[in-house]
Formats: C-alpha cells, sequence, structure tokens
C-alpha cells in the first residue's frame, strides 16, 4: 500500500453503524479538514485562513461519499452534506460524470449547516492520488471516460464461482488497469458454497490459484456460509476499497456479513439468465467499524481498461515480464513477431492459452481505438 503523509479522523455515523459503539475511522488522505471562513462576498477568492468578524462561508474538506447527478453527498468529519457543484466546475474539460466521483477529496462552501442534511456547494475537487477508469458507451453514441472512484488504495473484484458464472476476462482486465492506474488488485471467488468438492471445486482452484502466484491476493469466499469474510475484513480494514463485479454476484450480501449495520439491499439472481438484477444502482462509499472504507458498486458486465499505449499493455502482464526477457525484439509486442519468449511460454504451458488470448484480445481493442481517435 502507498504511504501518504497525512492522516485526518472520519467518524462512523450511529444511521450507518446501527449502535455498535462509537466508531473514529482513520483514513489516510493528504488534507487534514479544516474549517475555515471567508468573506461574505467574495467566497472563493479569499485566502484560506483568513479572519474575518463579519465573515459567514465558513469551508470544509471531506470526502465525496456519493455522487448522484448535480448532487453529492460529502463526508466531513461524522456528518454527510449534500452538495451541488460550483457551476464553474462543470465547464471543464472533464465529462460532467467524472467531475467528483467517489473517493475525491473536495473543498466545500457552506450554504445551511442547519439544514437535515447540512447543504454546501463544492467549490475544488482537489487532485487526486489515482483513480479507477473504464471505457464506458454514451448514450448518444461512443465511448467516454467513466470513473468509478478516485483515491483508493485497491480495487478487489468480486466474481460468484456459480449463478452467475465467473468471468476469467474481466478479472483480466480489471488487473491490467489496477496494474496501469498503481492500485493493488484483489480478487474474490463468492459463492464456493455451491460448488460440490472434488474434481469441480480442483478445476476452479486450477484457474483462479494462477492469479495469486501472480502476487493477487485470492480469497475464496461464501457469504452464506460465512468463508473467507473474515480475510475479507481484515483486508478492507484500513483501506480505502473498491468493490467491483458483475450483478448478481453477491457484493452487496457480501458487505452485509463483513458489516451487519449496513444492510444494503441485495436481489435475486433471474433463474432464466443466471444473472443478477442490477439490485444496487449506484456507487457508495461506507465509513468500516474498524477503520477504512468500503465502496459498492452496481454490477457491470465489462472492463474495458484505456488510457494506455499499445505497446505498455505487456507490462500490465506480471507473467510476462521474466518470458519477455527472452524475447528476440526489444519491443516485443509478443503476438506475429518469431523468437518471442512469452509465446514459447505458452507452448510449453507456463502461460494459460487463456491469458495470452486475453493479451491480444485487450491489445486489439487498443489498437481499433487509436485508429479511431488517438489512444486516449
Ligand atoms: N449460494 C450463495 N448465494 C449468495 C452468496 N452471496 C450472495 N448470494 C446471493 O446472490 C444474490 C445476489 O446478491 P447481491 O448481493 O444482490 O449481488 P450484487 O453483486 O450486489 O448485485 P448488484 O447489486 O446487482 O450488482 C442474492 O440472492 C444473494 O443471496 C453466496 O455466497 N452463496
Ligand atoms: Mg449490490
Ligand atoms: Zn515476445
Amino acid at each position: 500500500m502507498r504511504k501518504r503523509e497525512k492522516y485526518v479522523t472520519l467518524e462512523s455515523d450511529e444511521k450507518l453503524t446501527h449502535g455498535h459503539g462509537i466508531n473514529k475511522t482513520q483514513i489516510r488522505s493528504n488534507h487534514a479538514i479544516p474549517a475555515v471562513r471567508l468573506h461574505k462576498r467574495s467566497p472563493g477568492r479569499c485566502a484560506i485562513g483568513a479572519r474575518d468578524e463579519k465573515a459567514v462561508a465558513a469551508q470544509h474538506e471531506g470526502i465525496v461519499i456519493r455522487s448522484t447527478g448535480g448532487h453529492s453527498l460529502v463526508r466531513v468529519n461524522d456528518t454527510t452534506w449534500r452538495c451541488e457543484l460550483r457551476g464553474k466546475l462543470k465547464k471543464g474539460p472533464r465529462a460532467a460524470q467524472t467531475v467528483a466521483v467517489v473517493g475525491d477529496r473536495v473543498r466545500l462552501t457552506v450554504i445551511d449547516a442547519n439544514n437535515e442534511p447540512p447543504s454546501g456547494v463544492i467549490e475544488e475537487v482537489l487532485p487526486r492520488d489515482n483513480k479507477i477508469s473504464r471505457l464506458a458507451a454514451r448514450r448518444s453514441g461512443g465511448q467516454v471516460e467513466q470513473v468509478l472512484m478516485a483515491n483508493l488504495d485497491q480495487v478487489v473484484a468480486v466474481q460468484s464461482l456459480r449463478e452467475p458464472a465467473p468471468q476469467k476476462s474481466f478479472i483480466d482486465r480489471l488487473m491490467v488497469a489496477a496494474e496501469r492506474f498503481d492500485v493493488k488488485g484483489v480478487l474474490v471467488l463468492n459463492k464456493v458454497d455451491l460448488v460440490p468438492a472434488g474434481p469441480e471445486l480442483a478445476a476452479e482452484q486450477k484457474v483462479w490459484n494462477y492469479f495469486q502466484e501472480l502476487g493477487y491476493t485470492v480469497i475464496w469466499a461464501s457469504a452464506e456460509t460465512g468463508e473467507g469474510t473474515e480475510e475479507m475484513r481484515n483486508i478492507l480494514t484500513d483501506r480505502i476499497s473498491l468493490l467491483i463485479g458483475a450483478s448478481g454476484v453477491g457484493k452487496s450480501t457480501l458487505l452485509n456479513v463483513i458489516q451487519p449495520g449496513l444492510r444494503l439491499r441485495v436481489n435475486e439472481v433471474t433463474e432464466k439468465t443466471g444473472l443478477g438484477k442490477h439490485t444496487t444502482t449506484r456507487t457508495e462509499l461506507f465509513p468500516l467499524r474498524d477503520g477504512g472504507f468500503i465502496a459498492d458498486s452496481p454490477g457491470i458486465r465489462g472492463f474495458d481498461p484505456w488510457d494506455m499505449e499499445p505497446l505498455a499493455v505487456r507490462d500490465y502482464f506480471p507473467d510476462f515480464q521474466e518470458p519477455g526477457q527472452s524475447c528476440h525484439y526489444r519491443t516485443c509486442m509478443h503476438r506475429d513477431e518469431p523468437r518471442c519468449g512469452v509465446k514459447d511460454a505458452v507452448v510449453r504451458g507456463r502461460i494459460p492459452v487463456r491469458r495470452h488470448g486475453a493479451y491480444l484480445a485487450l491489445l486489439a481493442d487498443l489498437e481499433e481505438r487509436k485508429a479511431e481517435v488517438g489512444y486516449r
């Protein structure tokens, strides 16, 4: 985990913890959360920290825990503020939905501190340490960057072993994005209770242990039996994490087991399609009782990484690094080139054909996109 300099204290509130005592939740942040006063007539222009008896517009710094349309919920210490975005922020180069995303640290001006919830205006989104984003289809056609979350320590990919069946290529792509955006990748395999012990389970272990060998944390879990949930709680504590995966894999159910007071809505997987019904409809960040924050997110089917040069993609496959040393060409893309160490490793069974296939497919997607609009 990356080191960050300062600490800020956020407290869980009653609603989120359902009376399980007082919870001082420490999250890492580069910024303290001061309440500073600005001059009444020119909010936003006064120097932070300026003192003026007539001043009324207090400012706070907080973390976005939910972002929908024009509104965001911002957590400042133990209070959740409802905030709008200052108009000028919507005009920048970023698409409106990526201006302030879950996990963003923001500076807000108080509009009404006595409101229920208190209200404010987001004046500034502070620079991000990192983010996880993918390409998403735009309603009006084409594709656009969708930032799923900012300032996170790890992305926790949740798959179910059955109902719905796991998608290996989703994991391959998500882990590439994690490498690209410098976020730790964790893999949770849920519903292990649905896989009979014996050859079926052994086959799954063979597939998924490979990711463990690559250095990713792999957790076998069941929200039904509780298996693996303690291990999950341990890796989530004191970190800021994003749970991500297809609809119906059990993200919300797992969180409810890990922190019962959350009472997240969960739903049935439809029998016909074996797919979930998108019970969770937005990404939301919750303080964890023992420290840290976890974001539950709506199910997504695919994950298209972006913003990388085709030649850089090979660097995001940890298993290609050592065999890649023996490629004849320094810029070998492990595709059509002769005397390729990576392809040799595939032939010798050291790298699964599937992994190499996932790499080639991603490469082709990025090249196609680059040909259309430039690599971004
Ligand atoms: N057998 C079994 N069923 C589970 C397990 N975990 C979750 N489920 C069931 O899977 C279904 C879907 O769970 P959710 O938690 O709503 O799934 P989700 O990933 O949050 O789905 P979205 O919010 O739509 O993205 C529910 O009916 C759960 O009861 C598990 O470990 N074993
Ligand atoms: Mg859910
Ligand atoms: Zn090669």
